[in-house]
């Protein structure tokens, strides 16, 4: 379709010149539809061309805010919460470091790493997710720390069952970050390799992506490792579908790839997969949580802004701001999806609350999962390029919505919100179910008023993120480090033992820049992945 080419041709002119050629060629994937290709857009004319350098010193030249700010003039009660997030963050590392470095997260209730199996054999989760946060909070010996670790012990030779999506927000997200942050050369070279190992994931009849990909070295004959580049789909969902928050959270950390390496392979990919979507039939608009990437029709009709849709909506609005409002394919996508959204979605409680329900075949279910709750930010930052009649209403949607979320928060016992809650049956932003009542240092809250406090300067936003400070400190941390907790409806919850990755990457990112001054990774200069990594914004196609 033209619109695809279109596509190719913006996301090939962002990522330059081919230069060299990935790995990642005869595969078979599941099912034997058919043969990959070779992944690599054209074929390396090694005689002429030079070597592709990234131009790291140009791309920082570009940048148009200092990245850790200038911390002039502020007030010292800012000041002294700003500092409180951060000994949060030491505290949170130093017991990872203590008794879990080289695991996935750690389990601070009983002094231990735990591994999981989302990361395919791949080590260190925590480690590459708080890079960017150790380093924007100015954790100078802690960042050398984490560093060292990924120089000497990161060890992408392993063989196990990865989910694409998982990888590549956190280890992609986390080391683009680092890079571009640092200009520390392991970082990068890291994050291509890794990028590499993902590629065979794309070869399905459609070039949508499986969810779950074989890290192994990709060699036909060996014998041990017969699975390696081999990719699956969760056997949860249904009938074999991809899952429309997995491939649609791609674009951003491949666009990059490109842009770091040469080799437009990656972009091509992540943009046949997105645009893919342009071309499907949509229920009532709507995008469905379920797609098949061998025929391209969605499999089952439940829409999600929370849990499974999610990130593909941010993406859309993150891809026209990271190509410095380029991308105007993105552009229309979200534009259209949230249209949609508001249309069927969004709803008002008996108790005027704004909410966004979800929809199971047109019967909507009142129910918004705490990952929904990014929402109120990304509508926030959509806003200002919605066009003068439009902006100031998706402004105050954003601000209802993330009051809505505030309320989920203030109405808990432990002033922490539930993994989702419901409006039916006279409740009104609560849990209703026993199994949806627990925390688990999930961020999407904080990151919604770190946008609003961004966009409107509104002091309620800053004084919410410090309830939530008050409320981690008093219910979820424990002697060596931070818990998530079973039921945010009792005042002495059970922890669940485990602090996860992303609440260094996000949680304490998104409340410390709360309390920042705006040129701190100024969202003039930054898109933050889904898990709060900052990739720039490419405001003069900075590569070589
Ligand atoms: C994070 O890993 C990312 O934000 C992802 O998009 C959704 N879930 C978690 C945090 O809740």
């Amino acid at each position: 379709p033209r619109r695809l080419r279109e596509k190719l041709r913006t996301a090939a002119r962002m990522a330059g010149p081919p230069a060299h050629t990935a790995p990642g060629s005869r595969q078979q994937v599941q099912g034997g539809e058919r043969r990959a290709q070779p992944a690599t857009g054209a074929p390396l004319d090694r005689e002429t061309r030079a070597p592709f350098r990234f131009d790291y010193e140009r791309f920082r030249r570009s940048l148009r805010h200092p990245v850790r700010g200038r911390r002039t003039g502020e007030d010292p009660e800012t000041r002294a919460r700003r500092m409180k997030i951060k000994e949060m963050m030491k505290f949170a590392w130093d017991n990872y470091k203590q008794y879990a470095l080289g695991k996935n997260e750690l389990r601070p209730l009983t002094k231990n790493g735990h591994i999981g199996n989302m990361f395919g054999g791949l080590r260190g989760a925590t480690v590459v997710d708080a890079l960017d946060t150790l380093y924007i909070m100015e954790l100078e010996e802690e960042f050398q720390e984490a560093k060292k670790w990924v120089e000497n012990s990161f060890d992408l030779n392993v063989n196990g069952e990865a989910s694409l999506f998982e990888v590549n927000i956190r280890y992609i997200g986390g080391l683009l970050a680092a890079y571009y942050l640092t200009g520390e050369e392991v970082f990068k070279s890291k994050a291509l390799e890794l990028g590499e190992k993902l590629l065979p994931a794309f070869n399905t009849p459609t070039g949508i992506p499986r969810g779950v990909i074989n890290l192994g070295r990709q060699d036909t004959r060996s014998l041990f490792s017969p699975c390696s580049g081999m990719s699956w789909s969760w056997g949860w969902a249904s009938a074999g579908s991809s899952i429309l928050a997995e491939f649609g959270t791609l674009h951003l950390e491949f666009l990059h790839l490109s842009e770091l390496s040469g080799n437009p392979v990656f972009a091509e990919k992540a943009s046949t997969s997105q645009l893919g979507l342009c071309r499907v039939e949509k229920p009532q608009g709507l995008y469905p949580n379920f797609l098949s990437p061998v025929t391209g029709n969605w499999v089952q009709h439940h829409v999600s802004i929370g849990g499974l849709g999610d990130s593909f909506y941010e993406y859309l609005i993150k891809s026209w701001l990271m190509s410095d409002k380029r991308d105007s394919e993105a552009k229309k996508m979200y534009d259209s999806a949230l249209e949609a959204i508001e249309k069927h979605l969004v709803q008002k409680s008996a108790g005027g609350l704004t909410y966004i329900a979800e929809w199971r075949g047109g019967v909507l279910d009142h129910k918004m999962g705490h990952l929904a709750c990014f929402s109120g930010g990304m509508i926030a930052l959509g806003a200002e390029d919605a066009g003068e009649e439009r902006k100031q209403h998706y402004m105050d949607l954003a601000a209802e919505i993330t009051n809505t979320c505030h309320e989920s928060y203030a109405r808990s016992d432990t002033k922490l919100g539930p993994e989702a809650f419901r409006f039916d049956a006279g409740t009104e932003a609560m849990a209703t179910r026993l199994s949806e009542r627990y925390y688990i240092l999930r961020p999407e809250v904080v990151e919604s008023y770190m946008y609003m406090w961004r966009l409107t300067h509104d002091p309620k936003y800053r004084q919410w993120g410090w309830e939530v400070v008050k409320a981690l400190e008093k219910h979820c941390r424990v002697e060596a480090g931070f818990s998530g907790i079973r039921d945010v409806y009792t005042t002495t919850p059970t922890h669940d033992n485990m602090q996860q990755s992303f609440f260094l990457a996000e949680t304490l990112k998104y409340l410390y820049l709360l309390f920042c001054e705006d040129d701190v990774l100024s969202l003039d200069d930054w898109v933050f992945n889904t898990e709060a990594h900052p990739l720039p914004v490419n405001h003069t196609n900075f590569k070589a």
